[in-house]
């Protein structure tokens, strides 16, 4: 396998660690004894959980009105997967790489498995991009994709769309997730049953074309670009789609994509029920950004969501097996570090709720308590799960202190030198 980070570094800065790390484990272990939880089996459930890599995490992003380019930036779909081989091999989280087309589309799709593969990288959704115009294409989506008023155009964003799916097959992706940036940004500018209804057809067209071992993710979003309506709006348009389409259609839920103060852990336990969560994009807003760092802001949220899928997965309900993949945007952090994190937000999320009492849960909620409910949840989420999830690194390979190991590497200072500057000053959120 090639390594991007050297092993020597990694167990250099271990070494430093692996002291305190035993201890602190250690007596974590006993703290969750006494609660009658079995800190390896925690650990082990941590160890085989991962999240996928957006491919386009590991440049630097941008915002409407400038990007500032970091140094030894990827200038490809090569690059970008050596940059999300770093995050892997020091995280021993995040086994896939999401690609998206055409932004990473390359004719060698075989060298492209190969160089995975040599990375330790699997492929995981592929991403369609309809919301914005490749060079030379005939038809521009300045007003809309698969629900545009002219038909040409849908049929465009569709054959698009079909093309992906292609490209997913020959790398072992086995499904594609559709964003849309079509809506209005006035009143009256569209009708949104015919532009639905538009959409609807259009995507039958792509779910046709999907094999059977594939599934097909929606993905709702309230407001941008368009910023009066959008046709995929909310969760219960999405829910819609996927129940149009059929059984190999799914909602994928993007924390971001939500109005302030939603209860998203709700929307996820609705889907949930319903069988129609497809996955998640994590990260994390404030505002009405919908890209910033995963549990940056609000950790005790995404706790609360991982508290849903792991109600889920506990209670094996049916058709339960969302995918997890991150999708953010870094505008002053390297890239590399800002991924390492959230991956590991992630699985401090699902480590949190895999401690959660559930039989106490329950039977407070069955008895009104709520004040003991709550703190059920509170108990787990207040529980300082680091040791597990650094010990889960350790045992893997990985790195008990991601950060510091790659600081150690000189990762960036060498790929910089490799790598020359981005002129790009467009704006880079997706
Ligand atoms: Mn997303």
């Amino acid at each position: 396998m090639t390594l991007m980070i050297k092993k020597d570094v990694i167990d250099a800065d271990n070494a430093a660690r692996i002291a305190d790390l035993k201890a602190d484990y250690d007596h974590l272990g006993q703290q969750l004894a006494r609660r009658g939880i079995d800190i390896d089996t925690i650990k082990e459930k941590v160890s085989a959980y991962g999240v996928a890599v957006p491919s386009w995490g590991v440049g630097t992003g941008g915002t409407r009105f400038a990007r500032f380019p970091g140094t030894g930036e990827p200038r490809n779909i090569f690059d970008k997967i050596e940059d999300c081989s770093v995050i892997q091999q020091l995280t021993k989280a995040t086994p896939t790489v999401s690609l998206h087309i055409p932004w990473d589309k390359v004719d060698d799709l075989k060298g492209l498995k190969e160089k995975g593969n040599a990375l330790g990288l699997g492929f995981d959704a592929m991403n369609s991009n309809t919301f914005s115009d490749a060079p030379d294409q005939a038809h521009s989506y300045k007003f809309g994709s698969l629900s545009h008023a002219d038909a040409a155009t849908r049929q465009q964003a569709v054959d698009h769309n079909l093309e992906c799916i292609e490209i997913g097959k020959a790398l072992g992706s086995n499904a594609l997730t559709v964003w849309i940036g079509d809506g209005s940004n006035f009143p009256g500018q569209v009708n949104f049953t015919k532009s639905f209804e538009r959409y609807l057809d259009a995507m039958k067209a792509v779910y046709k074309g999907l094999p059977d071992d594939w599934k097909i993710f929606s993905e709702h979003k309230m407001f941008e670009p368009a910023f009066y309506s959008t046709v995929v709006q909310d969760w219960g348009t999405n829910y819609l789609i996927a129940q149009e389409l059929g059984p190999k259609a799914h909602c994928l839920v993007d924390l971001g994509h939500h109005a302030p103060n939603v209860n998203i852990e709700m929307i996820v336990a609705r889907l949930i029920q319903f069988k129609k969560l497809g996955g998640f994009h994590f990260n994390d807003s404030k505002y009405g950004d919908d890209d910033l760092d995963t549990g940056s802001i609000d950790p005790y949220r995404l706790f609360l969501v991982f508290n849903e899928l792991v109600d889920a997965e506990t209670r094996k309900a049916e058709g339960f097996a969302p995918m997890h993949m991150l999708d953010q945007s870094h505008n002053v952090t390297d890239p590399i570090e800002s991924l390492m994190n959230s991956a590991t937000e992630v699985s401090r999320a699902y480590a949190q709720a895999l401690i959660v009492d559930r039989k106490a849960l329950e039977a407070y909620q069955d008895g009104n308590d709520a004040l003991m409910a709550t703190e059920t949840l509170k108990a787990a989420f207040r529980t300082h799960v680091e040791p597990i999830l650094a010990m889960s690194r350790y045992e893997a390979g990985g790195a008990i202190s991601p950060v510091a190991a790659y600081r150690a590497s000189g990762y960036r200072a060498k790929v910089s030198s490799e790598r020359p500057a981005s002129k790009s000053g467009g704006g880079g959120i997706v």
